[in-house]
């Protein structure tokens, strides 16, 4: 199984989750900040304060990065390192770390993807509203525009948004997430002004200059019990309803305004029952609909409902009472995620012909286990199987047609996994937080053989 010659092979991982160094060097406090330290929010108590100190070991992590072979890195920049308190002047200290961290890259010979937002809101912009305020929109375009006049002279890869779904479902709707808020209202606000600073920020990139500007969400097929182990399947009316519901809420809700400038109209009626559309006002669609080039997809695991009752009580799925969320039948990680290789490929092949217009990008597949680090060494043969499981659904959807340019594995190292805390272990590289030494689980040697020959 040999990929295309110019196909993108790297890792990603995210500010909050590795950085450290919160006071360091002017930078503001975050959401995430405000969230973890919070007793009750994230497993174990755990922060992001001191994570895998990459604020400091950028240049070892980078060196490593190089010995797996990476082509492609991506990383994201912390907003309150930037503008502490999320508007105003820029803090040059915060630039200049990311400054030297491209530059570093480069030097390495591994091309930079930055995603500007993923998930550390200024905790100043939450105290005016966060997501729910619609000048949290304008905010963002700003701070992006900043980003991008100091390292668009080097960085071609921008990602405006990671997962907006999880910023605003899990952040307003369920709390699970920062800001930790339970209203469906504000989530489907919430949902309309990420997008909106999508939108005002990808026209601030593309007048910049931005080479390729995506947009990232996590994405999923939406299956019933029956079709994950048979994708042949004919789901009953009900139950089709339901599918084709939860699909324009999770996909569609962003994709749509982002490509073609419209919003399903199962978003409008999940809106118009939880606080209205008032703050859908005209023109907006227009401005979310900027050019993208490709659509990031970070896939985990199927969504799989059927008709029946659901939780009313969950706001993360505001308008889908009448859906149950039920298990897939199948083996799964240590976040009790299911592990459903073929579900990749089936996802790709849907919005390769949903969205033919843009290119994809794996932006985040891999999985968490309960590693073991012995004698120096990590036998990680459950994520070498979800890896090289996914890798071939990854070669079949090209085979199909997609037009999928790359493939970036979550994650580059263990880090701190959000509400879960450091105990779930996304990393194909080990830490150990006592004394931040990092190995090379058997993944990541498995992973540079892959690069090396381009392909399985
Ligand atoms: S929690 C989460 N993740 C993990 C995180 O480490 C990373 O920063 C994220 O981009 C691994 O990848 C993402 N995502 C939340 C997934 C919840 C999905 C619920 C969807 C329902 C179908």
């Amino acid at each position: 199984m040999i990929f295309p010659e110019d196909f993108v092979w790297g890792a990603a991982t995210a500010s909050y989750q590795i950085e450290g160094a919160v006071k360091e060097d002017g930078r503001g406090q975050s959401i995430w900040d405000t969230f973890s330290h919070t007793p009750g929010n994230v497993a174990d108590g755990d922060t992001g304060d001191v994570a895998c100190d990459h604020y400091h070991r950028y240049k070892d992590d980078i060196g490593l990065m190089r010995e797996l072979g990476l082509a492609a890195y991506r990383f994201s920049i912390a907003w309150p390192r930037i503008q502490p308190d999320g508007e105003g002047s820029i803090n040059p200290r915060g630039l200049a770390f990311y400054d030297k961290l491209v530059d570093e890259l480069l030097a390495a010979e591994i091309s930079p993807y930055v995603t500007l937002y993923h998930w550390d809101l200024p905790q100043g912009l939450e105290d005016r509203g966060g997501w729910a305020n619609r000048d949290t929109a304008y905010r963002f375009a700003d701070y992006a525009q900043a980003v991008h006049e100091r390292l668009g002279d080097r960085v071609s890869d921008w990602a405006t948004l990671n997962e907006p779904w999880v910023s605003a479902f899990l952040g307003y709707g369920n709390g699970v997430h920062a800001p930790g808020r339970r209203d469906p209202a504000y989530a489907m606000r919430s949902a309309h002004h990420l997008l909106l600073g999508h939108g005002l920020a990808a026209r601030r990139l593309r007048e910049g200059g931005a080479q390729r500007i995506m947009l990232v969400v996590n994405s999923a097929p939406v299956l019933t019990p029956a079709q994950v182990n048979d994708p042949s399947a004919v789901p009953d009316e009900a139950d089709a309803a339901v599918v084709h519901r939860i699909h324009a809420l999770l996909t569609r809700q962003f994709l749509d305004p982002a490509v073609y400038g419209t919003y399903p109209e199962e978003v409008i009626e999940a809106a118009e029952r939880n606080g209205g559309t008032g703050h859908i006002q005209d023109g907006d669609l227009a401005l979310i609909n900027a050019p993208i080039d490709l659509v990031g997809v970070n896939y985990y695991n199927p969504c799989v409902v059927e008709a029946g009752p659901g939780l009313p009580a969950d706001a993360a799925w505001p308008g889908s009472e009448d859906v149950k969320f039920a298990t897939a039948d199948a083996p799964t990680t240590a976040m009790g995620w299911p592990i459903v290789p073929d579900g990749l490929s089936r996802l790709l092949v849907r919005l390769s012909q949903d969205y033919p217009q843009v290119g994809l990008m794996v932006t985040e597949n891999g999985a968490a286990f309960d590693d073991v680090l012995e004698h120096g060494r990590v036998h990680d043969a459950q994520r070498v199987a979800y890896l090289d499981g996914h890798l071939r659904e990854v070669w079949r959807a090209i085979e199909a047609g997609a037009d999928l340019r790359g493939y970036l594995v979550w994650s580059l190292l263990d880090n701190f996994e959000w509400a879960e805390g450091y105990r779930r272990r996304f990393g194909i590289v080990h830490v150990d937080y006592g004394t931040q030494t990092r190995v090379p689980k058997d993944s990541a040697l498995w992973y540079r053989g892959v690069i090396g020959r381009n392909g399985l």
